[in-house]
């Protein structure tokens, strides 16, 4: 089984408040169809959740929850309307996909209705979102692949971005990693990025990656803008960056 994030860099448009890029996620669905392997789908939230959290502060916790209280409402359902988006390019590819969210928090019924669908031949789809965990927080999709990739049998998890792979430096593309181990990866320094990302982009990814690859499980991070190198990456093909399992 192979668990794959689709990043909200590239089903949406970072810049633009809820735009969802239709043209790139139908095709991105179309390479998880065409590749033919038993997936479980994550995606982030993109413009559809993160300018929305950040404008409530639902990553800070509770700090004026009767205005926070819209801003749940609010970044909720413009992460279903993602997700609902979502579902349509991946039915339209023929996907047997069946919508599960973290919303209101995640517990071990989440993996359970997750691991009946997957028994009934089912494809889950689950989400960054916002939570009620005792407070306020936001679950990245990140966080989401972690706990696919322990509860169920993964052989490899695929991170879908809008860059061609994790980069010593992202200023200069001749840093680009193509292959190393999870070891190897501790030794590099992330910057945060993405100024209106309430999960640390690439530095929260690289953490949720290295907790990956440490249980096991061998982790690609790719560009979902490129055709077919998705595909490509399910099938086995190194098409950007590979962080080998620790053995
Ligand atoms: O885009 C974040 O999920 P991510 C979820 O996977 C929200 O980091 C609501 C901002």
């Amino acid at each position: 089984m192979i668990v794959i994030k689709l990043g909200g860099s590239v089903i949406t448009d970072k810049e633009k408040d809820s735009h969802f890029n239709k043209r790139i996620t139908y095709r991105l669905a179309e390479e998880i169809a065409s590749a033919g392997k038993k997936v479980l789908i994550v995606h982030g939230a993109g413009s559809f959740g993160h300018p929305q959290a950040k404008r409530y502060r639902l990553n800070e916790g509770f700090v004026d929850k009767k205005r926070q209280v819209e801003g749940i409402s609010l970044t909720h359902f413009s992460v279903r309307v993602l997700n609902l988006k979502v579902m349509e390019a991946l039915r339209h590819a023929g996907i047997p996909a069946v919508s599960i969210p973290p919303f209101p928090f995640i517990d071990e019924s989440f993996i359970e209705k997750a691991k009946v669908a997957v028994k009934d031949g089912l494809v889950p789809v689950t989400f960054g979102d916002v939570v009620l965990d005792g407070n306020v927080s936001i679950i990245s999709g990140d966080i989401l692949m972690e706990i696919f990739a322990r509860e169920f049998e993964v052989e490899r998890a695929i991170f879908v971005t809008n860059v061609d792979g994790i980069y010593e430096d992202p200023l200069r593309k001749e840093t680009l990693i193509r292959e190393c181990t999870v070891k190897e990866l501790e030794k590099v320094f992330f910057k945060g990025n993405a100024g209106a990302d309430v999960t640390s982009g690439m530095a929260g990814k690289v953490k949720s990656i290295k907790e990956i690859a440490y249980s096991g499980v061998e982790v690609d991070v790719i560009n979902g803008r490129k055709p077919g190198r998705l595909k490509d990456a399910i099938n086995g093909i190194v098409a950007g960056t590979r962080v080998r399992k620790n053995e």
